[in-house]
């Protein structure tokens, strides 16, 4: 296949108006007749038009009503060419046939649990019907569906239903008008035996919209989360009380649909009033979701409904300009979320996400710019305009972006211009953050004048070399910066001298006094007067910028800022750079054959965080989680699994050992008989004695077995029924055998649960655990067309460091053989698998050859798809 670069955009040369289709669905085949109105761009031009497709069969052609002789087309395997069409607004009218039920790729249409559905995000409805499968065709779209009435009693597509009746045979009919235009890519379609819990939501303009969330009847009761959530979301996106920070955006239609769906390869898709969902981000109950869940169903369905504006309203002009939508919306959902929970600790789990996902491919084979299509990275230069402009300032330029582009297809270039034009802002060098790719390295120093007063900070950055850019340019890094005193409060500074020059530093409404410094060259100095004493500086507050920041802040300065900081994200930071720093330090007494010791420092610094009744319990639980394996192997020259578990689970015993009776007081303190709620007191609860007890199940005791056995059977939801089982796994034997045996007993007719039940096993560090994983791919309940299962098993074996990067090879081995399994299956699914050895380089030699072994024979398949074989090539080069 031929890469595709964005410098060869060029405008299409037809405009769609109108979409009229009609699917007639059937068991063996379906039948998808398509019209457009279509108009030429240029005046009398007559280029030839080509239409994408893939797995179709034509079976007829017409244009303004006539049919098509063979010489005036051409079909492929890809493409349908209009050799000459009329060079006026002409109708052309397709048909053809599509295989749903042997579509197990879950694009375009198809079948889940016996329900028709579709998934035409990012060029996929080239597999329902030809068609110009790019975003900046849209268009205003009719939809007919016919179907057998007892099979398909309801059928959904996007808009407002129009029409519905019955016809001969026992079918049934209906049209859907959508009155937006939108791209193919949100083109939706649901066809099954459905029932929905509905509710109504008023817009804040009385515009009173029907919501109904669609799922098989026996899930209906899971839905009650979902229900909330979406009425959450849809009030927090259109709220205009002044101290939120919110976006003025009302809903526009009557109605709005979410169906969820068991096969689906991703989270969720925004289609125009019409979201499907994997069902794992729609049912929740007490007893059958955990906390997790129900916060990840609150920002999915957040997120979803934040697209109607920020992806369907304004779209991508082509597919380079994801981050235009995702970034943006990843950062509206992330803020919802936060507005609904805990800020610092949502912002906390972000963070660490963009260091476990986002930073080790940044240094690896699959780098590339936030164009075309980084999420969370995206989310995160979205957070720097709003750093940078403060919330009035950004809000400013949302409202000018909208006013511009509402009902386009527009780019990254556009959406920066509105910030920039609504705020007279000068943004010297911030596009760069699209294009360069890579993890800016930013390091500190400090020098204090105690006779001048004076304090400097001096910055340096270095953006390393990544594939196809080996050189880079100095970064716009917005550094959010607070002095602290020896008292622990902020400096009231406003102000430095840049370069000689001064300057005055806005705050932008964060906590204390802090300041925004524009970090923009490749080196630079910041000089603060008047500062009376040494201070010592929170850098990077609320991680404003997504960098790798190196400082030299002693121990002494860390433990200040984790007792002090008035940025809560930040006195969790100093604690993470303590540990990550204790971590490297013992994975090098490791390799060394040296004992391990605990610093005593530390423990007495987990202690009083732990026993700190003034902090926040989620905040706390977040405090005293260790980064994770994945985080600690990326900052090292050559990845050490094996050490990095080692030390990991030594600090993870070390601490349990010591603080063994603060964990069990933990424990049992934070229990609770009342009803599950969702809300924050809760969830903070029992985060924390959920983390207490991960801690205990590292101890082979009897009394901490009791203790945990007692918790799994207690519990009362799943959050806390999962987090005993989870200490209980941890210690072979047959105590755990028995529970897990039990677990799966009561909950294997619930396939959510179960998944849990598989990735628990999939992702333990019993040595030679890749046999057991093995057989569960032949447990009854598991199946490799359920994308959700191959999560779980395979992708959370690959999690494990010990196992999967076994050094017999026998983790590799596995995933290889899985990779052409499934390729064979669903080809995305297929390539996020073997993304797992996308970073072997970083390994050492006897790992590096296992995988590039597994990686080749992965080339060599027959018949590999496209997905894969980039990813894998990709990864070889
Ligand atoms: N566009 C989809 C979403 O935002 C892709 N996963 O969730
Ligand atoms: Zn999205």
């Amino acid at each position: 296949p031929k890469e595709i670069f964005l410098k060869d955009y060029k405008q299409p040369d037809y405009f769609f108006d109108n979409v009229y289709l009609k699917f007639t669905l059937g068991e063996e085949k379906t039948i998808v007749s398509s019209k457009i109105v279509i108009s030429p761009r240029l005046e009398g031009g007559s280029s030839p038009l080509v239409l994408d497709g893939a797995d179709l069969k034509l079976i007829s052609l017409h244009v303004n009503g006539k049919e098509l002789k063979n010489d005036d087309f051409r079909v492929d395997s890809r493409h349908l060419t209009l050799t000459s069409p009329p060079s006026e607004k002409f109708t052309i009218e397709i048909i053809t046939e599509i295989y749903t039920q042997a579509n197990t790729s879950l694009e375009g249409l198809y079948k889940s649990s016996g329900n028709f559905c579709t998934q035409c995000e990012a060029q996929c409805f080239r597999k329902i019907t030809f068609y110009q499968d790019r975003p900046d065709i849209m268009a205003k779209y009719t939809c007919r569906i016919e179907a057998d009435k007892s099979l398909y009693p309801v059928l959904l597509s996007n808009g407002n239903l129009v029409e519905q009746g019955d016809l001969e045979g026992g079918k049934h009919y209906v049209i859907w008008e959508d009155p937006h235009v939108k791209p193919c890519y949100l083109f939706a379609l649901v066809a099954g035996q459905l029932e929905s819990r509905d509710d109504t939501f008023v817009t804040r303009s009385g515009r009173k919209v029907a919501l109904r969330i669609w799922t098989p009847a026996q899930d209906l009761p899971k839905t009650a989360h979902a229900m909330y959530s979406l009425k959450a979301a849809m009030k927090w996106d259109e709220d205009v009380r002044s101290l939120l920070f919110v976006f003025g955006l009302e809903y526009d239609l009557d109605l709005f649909n979410i169906v969820a769906v068991p096969d689906f390869n991703l989270g969720a898709m925004e289609n125009k009033s019409l979201n499907i969902f994997n069902s794992k981000f729609v049912l929740a109950s007490p007893e059958t979701a955990t906390d997790a869940d129900y916060a990840a169903i609150l920002g999915a369905i957040g997120h979803e409904y934040a697209h109607n504006w920020t992806g369907n309203r304004v779209t991508c002009r082509d597919w380079f300009q994801l981050s235009l939508k995702e970034g943006l919306t990843v950062f509206r959902d992330q803020e919802f979320s936060s507005d609904m929970g805990s800020r610092t600790v949502k912002r906390i789990s972000d963070v660490s996400k963009l260091r476990i996902y986002q930073f080790p491919q940044d240094a690896g084979p699959m780098a590339h710019p936030v164009r075309p299509h980084s999420y969370i990275k995206g989310a995160e230069v979205v957070r720097m305009y709003k750093t940078l402009l403060g919330t009035s300032g950004f809000r400013k330029g949302m409202d000018l972006y909208f006013k511009r582009h509402d009902g386009q297809a527009v780019t990254c270039e556009d959406f920066f211009a509105a910030m920039r034009d609504a705020n007279g802002a000068d943004f010297s060098n911030f596009l760069l953050w699209y294009s360069q790719a890579g993890t800016p390295r930013l390091k500190v120093t400090s020098t204090y004048n105690a006779e001048a007063k004076t304090y400097s900070l001096k910055f340096s950055q270095e953006v390393p070399a990544t594939p196809g850019q080996p050189v880079k340019e100095p970064m716009f890094i917005p550094v959010a910066l607070g002095l602290l005193g020896s008292t622990g409060n902020d400096i009231p500074i406003n102000s430095a001298y840049h370069d000689g020059k001064l300057e005055i530093i806005t705050s932008n409404g964060q906590p204390g006094h802090t300041m925004i410094l524009r970090v923009t060259k490749k080196e630079e100095e910041f000089v603060f007067n008047d500062i009376p004493e040494r201070p010592v500086p929170s850098i990077l507050r609320g991680y404003s910028a997504p960098v790798r920041m190196d400082s030299d802040l002693t121990d002494a300065d860390l433990y200040f800022l984790l007792a002090n900081d008035c940025d809560e994200f930040n006195r969790w930071e100093a604690g993470q750079v303590l540990v990550r720093k204790l971590m490297l330090s013992l994975v090098s007494d490791f390799q060394q054959n040296k004992p391990l010791v605990l610093n005593q420092k530390f423990l007495h610094g987990v202690k009083s965080i732990l026993g700190d009744s003034s902090l926040d319990k989620e905040f706390i639980a977040k405090a005293i989680t260790l980064p994770g394996e994945a985080e600690i192997m990326d900052m090292m020259e050559v990845a050490d699994p094996d050490a990095v578990h080692s030390v990991r689970s030594f600090i993870w015993k070390q601490l349990a050992t010591e603080l063994k009776q603060e964990f069990i007081n933990t424990v049992k303190s934070n229990r609770s008989s009342e009803p599950y709620e969702f809300d924050h007191q809760n969830l903070a609860r029992r985060a924390l004695k959920n983390i207490a007890l991960a801690y205990l199940g590292t101890l082979e005791d009897e009394a901490i077995t009791e203790l945990a056995l007692h918790e799994y059977r207690a519990a009362t939801n799943l959050t806390e029924q999962f987090a005993a089982l989870v200490a209980l796994d941890q210690i072979p034997g047959k105590t755990r055998d028995d529970v897990l045996a039990d677990f799966y007993d009561k909950w294997q007719h619930n396939f959510l649960v179960v998944n849990k039940w598989f990735a628990l096993q999939a992702m333990s560090d019993v040595p030679g655990n890749v046999e057991n994983v093995r057989k569960l791919l032949n447990h009854p309940a598991f199946d490799m067309r359920n994308p959700n299962k191959v999560y779980s098993l395979i992708g959370g074996f690959c999690g494990s460091p010990v196992n999967f990067h076994s050094k017999d090879g026998s983790g590799y081995k596995f995933l290889g053989e899985m990779v052409v399994q499934l390729d064979k299956i669903n080809p995305q699914v297929a390539s996020r698998m073997v993304s797992a050895f996308s970073r072997w380089k970083r390994y050492d030699e006897t790992r590096q050859s296992l995988a590039k072994a597994q990686l080749e024979m992965i080339l060599a398949a027959n018949g590999l798809s496209e997905n894969v074989f980039e990813i894998a090539s990709k990864s070889l080069a």
